[in-house]
């Protein structure tokens, strides 16, 4: 049956919230791999977001807060940006929206009283991915951090809902290091070891997509070095596409640790050459400077490659997500991956989707109703077919997964 003006706005409402969402990019580890699975108040509090706004809010000096222990990290954030000032901020507004879903109510309560609250409510990663409805995501994983890596040498976790990727920053960064760690662990030492080393990682861990952040200095070593020549044709002989998350510039202030990267400068004139040249290798980008967004859409209308997604770190704040999800509507219809959490607490599931859904709805709903005014026929199926394709298909379809 087809929609009318009178009862959209509640199909596109229950649809949009009933659809299961696949996250592209998060940081996200499963309980299982202790001292990086993250959840809870405390560690919400201690994201680099928030951090970023301490820091730059109060005269508190980074190598003093940094040596402070997570306890204490999580009392002071909360005390100055949500007691002292007002958490008008996303990320603040963030926990404040975990803490309604849960219904915690933080008016007249302590701290202490806040965070006990808390911890009664939420204690696995089920109840997040049921209240955020995501039903799987992709990890961060950097083959290069032994740690880390040490995740795929057990089997005690769900690798359906937890899905690797292999995060390549470290051979962008410290490529030396990084073939040192490669060498360390085989006899010959060749340069043909990294690709075998991603071999061997890539049938160990399963990725549906290798990644990597850059800035412009960093795209040219990229396009030029022989190894990135070699990892492209190895990508295109998995059919494993590459994410490239653009416009980065690391550590503008060391002394705020992960929270001192800022923007960097990309051209994009570099990105179009390259899906041009690897016209077989599959791109999916996000850019971080706002400044960027409406070249990128363009290339995302002229390279079948090239799959524009999410709203990353500065760029996912509602006054941009709004005009620049529109401006890619316009261009772009529905064929992009509007958004992905990034989330490195397992509880931001909950508010990342939240929040972008609150932005969604309406600009949705406003064009489907625009449809409808033109008489063209608006009914659930294709609600329900667009809300699957936005929230998981778009995605899985460009990475070629089930
Ligand atoms: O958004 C973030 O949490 C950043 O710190 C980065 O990790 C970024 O998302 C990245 O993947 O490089
Ligand atoms: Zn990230």
């Amino acid at each position: 049956m087809n929609l009318t003006n009178d009862n959209l706005p509640d199909k596109l409402f229950n649809s949009m919230h009933s659809t299961p969402i696949f996250d592209l990019h998060t940081h996200l580890f499963p309980p299982t791999h202790k001292g990086y699975y993250l959840l809870g108040l405390k560690n919400l509090l201690n994201y680099h977001y928030l951090i970023a706004e301490l820091l730059t809010a109060t005269n508190i000096e980074p190598s003093i807060f940094y040596s402070y222990n997570n306890d204490k990290k999580a009392s002071l954030v909360w005390n100055e940006l949500f007691v002292k000032r007002t958490p008008v901020s996303e990320a603040c507004a963030g926990v404040l929206t975990i803490l309604k879903q849960l219904n915690i109510e933080i008016n007249n309560k302590s701290f202490a009283l806040i965070c006990d609250e808390y911890d009664q409510k939420i204690n696995s990663d089920k109840n997040i991915l049921e209240l955020s409805n995501v039903s799987s995501l992709v990890m961060t994983n950097n083959p290069f951090d032994l740690d880390e890596w040490s995740l795929f040498n057990n089997n005690d976790w769900n690798k359906k809902i937890y899905l690797s990727s292999l995060r390549l920053d470290d051979l962008i960064l410290d490529y030396q290091e990084s073939l040192k760690k490669v060498n360390d662990q085989t006899t010959d030492s060749s340069e043909n070891n990294i690709i075998d080393y991603l071999e061997k990682c890539y049938l160990q861990s399963n990725p549906v997509y290798a990644a990597v952040s850059l800035n412009s200095d960093s795209f040219n070593i990229f396009l030029q070095t022989s190894t990135w020549k070699k990892i492209f044709i190895w990508l295109q002989s998995k059919n494993l596409p590459l994410t490239l998350m653009l416009g980065v510039n690391r550590g503008i202030n060391k002394s705020f640790g992960l929270a001192g990267d800022g923007i960097g400068s990309i051209n994009l004139k570099e990105l179009s050459d390259l899906c041009n040249i690897y016209p077989k290798n599959k791109f999916l980008v996000t850019c971080l400077s706002f400044n960027d967004q409406h070249e990128l859409v363009v290339l995302g209308r002229k390279h079948p490659n090239l799959r524009i997604f999410g709203f990353w770190w500065f760029m996912n704040q509602p006054s941009i997500i709004k005009q620049i999800l529109k401006m890619r509507i316009d261009m772009l219809g529905f064929s992009f991956i509007p958004q992905h959490s990034d989330a490195r607490v397992s509880d931001q599931l909950i508010y990342k989707w939240i929040h972008f859904k609150k932005i969604l709805y309406p600009v949705l709903l406003e064009y489907y109703q625009d449809l409808i005014d033109k008489n063209f026929p608006i009914s659930e199926t294709i609600i329900e077919r667009d809300m699957h394709n936005l929230f998981c298909a778009n995605a899985k379809d460009f990475l070629g997964i089930k």
